[in-house]
């Protein structure tokens, strides 16, 4: 495994993962889910995101970045929830709080292509993960886009921390087994990525 990814399977119990489900319920009322797409073509993500936190990634035609604002109500990012803020503070091994937690929604096909997670300003904090709902094929490489890759089962309650040389290596979600998780009413699955976004 690359040095300084964590995988923590089951970290996440029932009872923490349906409080989590419940905070995000209220969260997206606030926050709606919505459709990016990417910079320059104007192609949909088949994932559909909000964000919790003082900051929240959006990609649109202008480009990607953190902004304070949801980019369709105008209003602040709903607060990180407990139960997050507590994994970060167990896990993360970094001594500041997360500033964006970034939430995918995947439904039927969705899925996520290779990408680096580089928009921050500081990688010396870790980018902790954490899966609810039916399980995923994530796939990790190295830092550079083309070379070999390996692939994670990611299942409901698993946290995964990308930290250290591990931090800007290339990294998607293949798909998503339908069906193989209750947790969601509905099925998909959710992803959740804190981050660290400037420097302390
Ligand atoms: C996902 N995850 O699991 C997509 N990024 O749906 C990510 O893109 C990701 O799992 C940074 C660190 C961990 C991740
Ligand atoms: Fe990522």
């Amino acid at each position: 495994m690359t040095p300084g990814l964590r995988y923590l399977p089951g970290h996440l119990a029932l009872p923490e993962q349906r409080q989590l489900v419940e905070d995000l319920r209220l969260a997206v009322a606030a926050a709606p889910l919505f459709t990016p797409v990417m910079p320059r073509t104007g192609r949909p993500f088949s994932v559909r995101m909000t964000n919790l936190g003082s900051l929240g990634w959006v990609s649109d035609r202008a480009g990607y970045r953190y902004q304070p604002l949801h980019p369709d109500t105008g209003q602040p990012w709903p607060a990180i929830p407990g139960v997050l803020l507590a994994l970060w503070r167990t896990v993360s091994g970094y001594s500041h709080d997360p500033e964006a937690c970034l939430v995918n929604f995947y439904s039927g096909g969705a899925r996520m292509g290779l990408h680096r997670d580089e928009d921050e300003d500081d990688f010396t904090a870790p980018v902790l993960s954490v899966s609810l709902g039916d399980t995923a094929i994530f796939r990790i490489g190295g830092p550079e886009r083309g070379g070999k890759t390996g692939t994670l089962k990611l299942n409901s309650g698993d946290v995964l921390v990308m930290g250290g040389p591990s931090r800007l290596c290339y990294h998607g979600i293949d798909r998503v087994l339908t069906g193989t998780s209750t947790l969601l009413k509905d099925g998909g699955r959710i992803n959740l990525t804190l981050r660290r976004v400037t420097k302390p």
